[in-house]
């Protein structure tokens, strides 16, 4: 397998950690957001998106991260499952992973921050507070949700880490990178420390990636 990703992308370190948890084996091809590089023949020949992360298994390119997390699931069984359980756990499972993946990531990508600044003039600090705002909208109902649950787990959605999880921790990561204030988020805090520690995680961390 070959994972075409970038460091910092948070859609990449979602494959990444679910590969990681896998046990799978792969070769990393690192694609520069910064230089452009994802905009560039070679790449937009992968993904027509001009997006990271694009998997290359048995030779057919995939992309777009959900996807790609649930073709691991369904393509590699006998490893540890990204959704599990019974089709209502399931569907809790993908609802927190989609309202990261669906409701946080695509407003704050590179591509709509660089619009904001680039086209329609807004300067740095506006940039900021729009990213901020993104990221508060969601972890507060997400936070809610946490500290709803009828049972305390140590994970989003149980004892076991779920693609739920495999989303929270990367979007984490980028509120602390823009410094977001985590203060009103003890539940979100307390899973990614416990998510961070574990082994598959921490492989996964932006950090240690190619051209990081
Ligand atoms: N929904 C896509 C999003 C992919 C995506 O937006 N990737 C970002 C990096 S996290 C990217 O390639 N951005 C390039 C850009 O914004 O120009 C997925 O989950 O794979």
């Amino acid at each position: 397998m070959i994972l075409y990703d970038y460091c910092r992308s948070s859609a990449a370190y979602r494959v990444r950690i679910v590969l990681s948890l896998k046990g799978l084996v792969y070769d990393q091809v690192p694609v520069n957001l910064v230089t452009g590089e994802h905009r560039e023949g070679a790449h937009i020949a992968r993904n027509e998106q001009a997006l990271v992360p694009v998997l290359e298994d048995n030779g057919v390119q995939l992309t777009q991260s959900l996807a790609i997390c649930e073709y691991l699931d369904e393509a590699y069984p006998q490893t540890t499952a990204m959704l599990s359980g019974s089709a209502i756990e399931r569907a809790q499972q993908r609802s927190f992973a989609l309202a990261v993946a669906c409701d946080i990531h695509p407003v704050n990508n590179l591509r709509v921050l660089q619009y904001l600044v680039g086209e329609m003039g807004v300067d740095a600090d506006d940039k900021m507070q729009w990213y901020h705002h993104w990221i508060h909208t969601t972890f507060k109902a997400l936070e809610l949700r946490l500290s709803n649950r009828s049972e305390q787990t140590d994970f989003c959605c149980g004892e076991q880490p779920s693609i739920a999880d495999v989303c929270l921790v990367p979007q984490v990561f980028n509120a602390h990178r823009f410094e977001v204030d985590m203060s009103a988020y003890p539940f979100i805090s307390a899973i990614h420390a416990r998510c961070t520690k574990l082994e598959a995680f921490a492989k996964a961390h932006p950090d240690l990636q190619p051209g990081a």
